[in-house]
């Protein structure tokens, strides 16, 4: 296995650097001068390599590595990897999920407390001295129990979620492609029937094509004056303009953000809101969590090298 070159595009963890190097013979293709040239004369000797949502593993790149073998991705979501021409290729495509459900869930119920209760404003009143020149902070208008959680998406993420907003007393609901069977929580069928249902709407879906802009201004519409819009799936799965309009005419009361549709830009108008809680894209980022995402990265390479068998293929990435 020494001898299998392996391309890594960007700076990557200790972990999936010297992991990678224990085994393979490593290209770090952010250290050549020209990266272009060396492609184009070298690509043909890769047959692994690792991609992140940093940039876009997409044809053109693909198709300078004609002997590629495995795309080991570092991240749950892929939507940066160009599957269906991976999959042309005979490409497998390999990503890091479970591993980071008990952060993104922790992150996603931060998010639901934060704009629930207004916390970030309670906090930025205090620093601004205005509880002691105007008194108590206002009453907040919602509460976690008993409200309903409509989560986009049940999939290990969502479930996760699910588990946990139960222990706070909300009812869940959900929707999907399809009803899941053992499932106790109420299935809706659409985005928009779930939202009507829902207090808190929690998206947890992918992105990529078809889950295009699914939150969208008749599903804030329906959402409501009193609900709150959570995403921790994709910026592209809610088109964020109506988003803005939705949180500035109080057409929906709050929104928790942690992804957005051009990392990391965040528009103004969402910055300057006051009800919003904004996140860099932290759901998965503690060291423990990243540490387990790298590891994954590097052993799904190690697996699929030594004995063919990748551990953790994307669901419609197996070529
Ligand atoms: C990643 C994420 O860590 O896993 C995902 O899909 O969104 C994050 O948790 C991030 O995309 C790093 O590339």
């Amino acid at each position: 296995m020494k001898n299998t070159e392996i391309l890594v595009i960007r700076p990557s963890s200790d972990i999936v650097m010297d992991g990678l190097a224990e085994s393979f013979s490593v290209t770090r293709l952010f250290e050549q001068s020209d990266p272009k040239r060396w492609l184009a004369e070298n690509g043909g000797r890769i047959r692994g390599m690792v991609s992140s949502g940093s940039f876009a593993t997409d044809r053109a790149l693909l198709e300078r590595l004609p002997n590629l073998e495995i795309v080991s991705h570092f991240g749950v979501g892929y939507d940066s990897v160009d599957v269906e021409a991976a999959k042309a290729q005979g490409v497998i495509v390999t990503h890091t999920p479970t591993v980071l459900d008990d952060e993104v869930a922790d992150t996603t119920i931060a998010l639901i407390l934060m704009t629930l209760r207004n916390l970030c404003a309670a906090d930025r009143y205090v620093r601004a001295g205005e509880w002691a020149e105007k008194g108590p902070f206002p009453l907040g208008k919602y509460t976690m129990k008993g409200s309903v959680l409509g989560i986009i998406g049940l999939g290990r993420i969502g479930k996760t979620i699910a588990t946990r907003a139960e222990v706070f007393g909300m009812q869940i609901a959900y929707t999907g492609r399809r009803k899941q069977k053992g499932q106790p929580y109420d299935y809706y069928r659409g985005v928009k029937e779930l939202a009507a249902a829902s207090d808190v709407l929690v998206n947890c879906a992918p992105g990529g094509e078809g889950t295009y802009q699914l939150v969208n201004g008749e599903v804030l519409a329906a959402l409501g004056q009193d609900g709150v819009f959570v995403n921790v799936g994709r910026g592209t799965t809610v088109d964020e303009t109506a988003l803005i309009n939705a949180l500035e005419s109080g057409g929906i009361a709050a929104a928790g953000l942690d992804v957005f549709v051009d990392e990391p830009h965040v528009p103004q108008a969402l910055r300057s809101l006051d009800n919003v809680v904004l996140l860099p894209h932290i759901g998965s980022a503690t060291v423990p969590t990243r540490n387990a995402m790298a590891q994954l990265v590097v052993d799904n390479l190690v697996n699929w090298f030594s004995n063919g068998a990748a551990l953790t293929p994307v669901p419609d990435g197996v070529a």
